[in-house]
């Protein structure tokens, strides 16, 4: 546990803190200062872990400190790894401000510098609290209900003494994909340090192959591209998920290992022409669902026995892709989705923002760094197939045009392979279809503004047509169209007779409906159905429309109990005629 630190002894390696740390919940102390912290009252917490999602703190906003203690040999320099700090943190090693972040969700590494002490104080702020100035990222209208604490894993990677050490490594399949071509490249970090060292790779379990040598050097840092070849390639895909390894050594010239670092990829193409989306040149029809990352007991820090069995559940049902709506994803779950097979849209943080919310710099500034950042952490993942961004943002306007735009140049710069998209909720009005290689579409027929309808179910295969023709008649004909959401509320165990709104059954006939109009439509790529789980939100604004304070449109409940909807998505999406749950 991160507060028994005898272990960190050696260079070079990186431990994980998770485990249980001192916390103090300091409510509405104000954040410009480092607050005077009292001596007693210290309790001992979880990390990863949200506050406010807790036995003690339920629903509560406020500024909470959270402190450990770190053992770094003298001299040695570090980096603090934190896969989500929410909604806004700071991060001090000894009393010294280190890092500020306001993006919630984005993975944030943070540099500390050497000290001749080897026990160090590491202490996290971190506030819950809304504030538009500070945290622009964040308003109290999500959908979604938004945490505070330590909401991912932290990890403490040791520095050698001296640099130079690997900073980063991206592996990129090449044009010759299918016969293992791939680019790797590789930022090497560190201050200068005089000697010579050779950087050297094991591709899978192969021979040890010498890259390039480092002369002694000038700068700090230094990036590096080598165009390699798998030698038994396999490729990547939902089916047949197969992983290939490289491990990327700096040694000295007697031998001695430096730094080293073991990467993951896989081997696939994805693409978007002629009105379609291709998975290693062949059709893909994406059947999926939209998933928050949340159960009741854990608030959005689910354990990855969990993520697990989330997985299980979802690739039962059928599906082959999964939405991580609407902020990027824990490594560990793109990890098993590597491993299990199950295709991931990511995005970064975004909900429904609006004029004010553009109109901040600090928003568009936060914004490209949670967009840098996500890309980083999960450039490697084959899963992850395309990079979202702003969920339902006002793109029917013309004041996203500079946010837009510098969003799309961003992602192509930083990632060639990848497609991008955004979720919009404007299918006959969106101004920003152009810019993206796959349109797709947020839509609520048959639920939101149905209520006088006579036939509601009848309303979605027409919307679902219009949509494609409308996007057709703008002239966007090459590009595939994406359903990225669409869903009903059907609370669980609600079976009534007359089958009406809020029931299992309408719920299940809705989504059987979009799922055969979508599957029947060849100008469709897919469909993500919102949502797979039942998701704690907020009372407020939406509170008649929200039943329990849940959005209850998933098809498991909150708990993972399949509804009626799960049986119906899992006959469309496998084809099969059971009526049983039998997952
Ligand atoms: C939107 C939004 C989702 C959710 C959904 C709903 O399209 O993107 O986060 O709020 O609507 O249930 O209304």
């Amino acid at each position: 546990l991160p507060t028994s630190t005898s272990c960190y002894t050696t260079t070079n390696a990186e431990y994980s803190l998770n485990g249980l740390w001192e916390f103090i919940f300091l409510g509405e102390t104000a954040t410009d200062v480092l607050p005077e912290l009292p001596q007693n009252a210290w309790e001992k917490v979880l990390v990863p872990s949200a506050f406010d999602a807790s036995v003690t703190l339920p629903g509560r906003r406020g500024l909470a400190c959270y402190r450990c203690s770190l053992e770094i040999p003298p001299g040695c320099a570090a980096q603090l790894w934190f896969g989500a700090l929410s909604l806004w943190s700071r991060v001090y090693v000894d009393g010294q401000l280190l890092r500020e972040n306001a993006c919630g969700y984005e993975p944030m590494r943070v540099s500390i510098p050497p000290s001749p002490h080897s026990l160090r104080e590491l202490l996290v702020l971190v506030d819950n609290r809304f504030n538009f100035e500070i945290t622009p990222m964040h308003e109290p209208y999500f959908d979604f209900y938004q945490y505070g604490g330590i909401l991912r894993e932290v990890k403490l990677r040791i520095r050698p003494p001296e640099g130079p050490w690997l900073e980063d490594i991206r592996v990129t399949p090449g044009e010759n994909y299918r016969s293992g071509a791939i680019t790797v490249d590789i930022l090497v970090g560190g201050e200068p340090c005089g000697k010579q060292f050779d950087l050297m790779v094991i591709v899978d379990r192969h021979e040890r192959q010498f890259l390039t040598s480092l002369r002694a050097r000038t700068d700090s840092d230094s990036s590096f591209r080598f165009d390699l070849r798998v030698p038994s390639p396999r490729l990547w895909s939902p089916q047949a998920p197969e992983l290939h390894q490289l491990k990327i050594l700096l040694q000295d010239k007697d031998g001695k290992e430096q730094d080293s670092r073991l990467v993951r990829f896989g081997l696939r193409r994805i693409q978007a022409r002629d009105g379609r989306l291709w998975l290693n040149d062949e059709p893909l029809v994406l059947k999926g669902v939209n998933r928050h990352e949340w159960h009741p007991n854990y608030g959005p820090c689910t354990p990855p026995s969990q993520m697990f069995s989330d997985i299980q559940w979802m690739k039962a049902m059928g599906c082959n892709c999964v939405r991580g709506s609407h902020y990027p994803q824990d490594q560990r779950f793109l990890d098993l989705c590597d491993e299990l097979g199950l295709l991931v849209w990511e995005e970064n943080l975004g909900w429904g923002q609006r004029e004010k919310t553009f109109a901040s710099a600090k928003f568009v500034e936060d914004h490209r760094q949670a967009l840098l950042s996500m890309v980083r952490e999960s450039y490697n993942h084959p899963c992850v197939f395309c990079w979202g961004f702003l969920n339902e943002a006002g793109t029917d306007s013309d004041y996203v045009r500079p946010v837009m735009e510098e969003t799309v140049a961003l992602l192509r710069a930083e990632d060639p392979q990848r497609l991008i998209t955004f979720a919009s909720m404007y299918a006959f009005t969106d101004q920003y279809f152009d810019l993206v290689d796959f349109i797709s579409v947020n839509t609520y027929p048959g639920w939101y503004g149905c209520e006088q309808a006579d036939k509601p179910l009848a309303l979605i295969r027409t919307r679902l047509e219009e949509i494609v023709a409308s996007v057709d008649e703008r002239g966007l004909t090459d590009k595939p169209v994406v359903i990225s959401e669409i869903g009903a509320e059907g609370l669980y165990g609600w079976r009534d007779a007359h089958g009406d709104f809020f029931t299992e059954s309408y719920q299940a006939r809705h989504l059987k409906a979009a799922i055969e109009a979508v599957l029947d439509i060849p100008r469709y790529s897919g469909i993500l159905l919102w949502h797979f789980s039942d998701v704690r939100t907020y009372s407020g604004g939406r509170s008649l429309m929200r039943p329990r304070t849940f959005n209850n449109k998933g098809t498991l409940d909150e708990y993972r109990r399949p509804k009626e909807a799960f049986v119906a998505v899992k006959a469309c999406f496998t084809d099969t005629t059971e009526t049983e749950v039998d997952a």
